[in-house]
């Protein structure tokens, strides 16, 4: 079977090399690409969208941890986060943070976080907040907290923060 051979051991020609050696570095990116990917963690329930929870590392000791994210409405009707809860946490609250003189004080918002209709409520370090109490076990870097959210419209979706290194001020790297 002349010329058989052949074509199962092609002889290397530039283009076959190249593509070998092109193709590692696809997969790196690849790889490189999926974690930031994963990382986004948007959620869709109805009409909202919570985007990118996350919390931060807690040392030994500390009894709490804030918990962040972003709730966009897309409707036109508002809405109320009313609770939250975390297996990781005793109770989880809503806080605003509030000037009392010139001390900076945090309160539970006992009627619940409005979303208003095609608005985004941001729950970032220095505002607004969740705050994930009696906490059960420290929070470690890289692990994740799971987050029930209860909306009075659009009905409970469960999240998970992303655990950032202690003193994150942003989620991410
Ligand atoms: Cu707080």
């Amino acid at each position: 079977m002349p010329g058989h051979p052949a074509r199962i051991h092609p002889p290397p020609n530039p283009q076959v090399l190249n593509m070998m050696f092109f193709r590692p570095g696809l997969i790196g990116l690849l790889i490189t690409l999926t974690p930031a990917i994963a990382f986004a963690h948007d959620y869709k329930l109805g009409a909202l969208e919570i985007g990118q929870p996350w919390t931060r590392a807690t040392a030994p000791t500390a009894p709490s941890a804030g918990g962040f994210l972003t709730i966009t409405n897309k409707g036109t009707v508002p809405d109320l986060l009313v609770s939250a809860k975390s297996p990781a946490a005793g109770l989880v609250q809503v806080h605003q943070m509030t000037m009392d003189g010139n001390i900076m004080r945090m309160r539970a918002l006992e009627h619940g976080l409005e979303i208003p209709a095609r608005g985004t409520v941001t729950l970032a370090p220095g505002g607004i907040h969740l705050m994930m109490m009696n906490l059960k076990e420290p929070l470690t870097q890289g692990g994740k907290v799971p987050l029930t959210l209860v909306f009075e419209r659009a009905g409970t979706i469960e999240v998970e923060l992303d655990v950032e290194r202690m003193g994150a001020t942003r989620a991410g790297p």
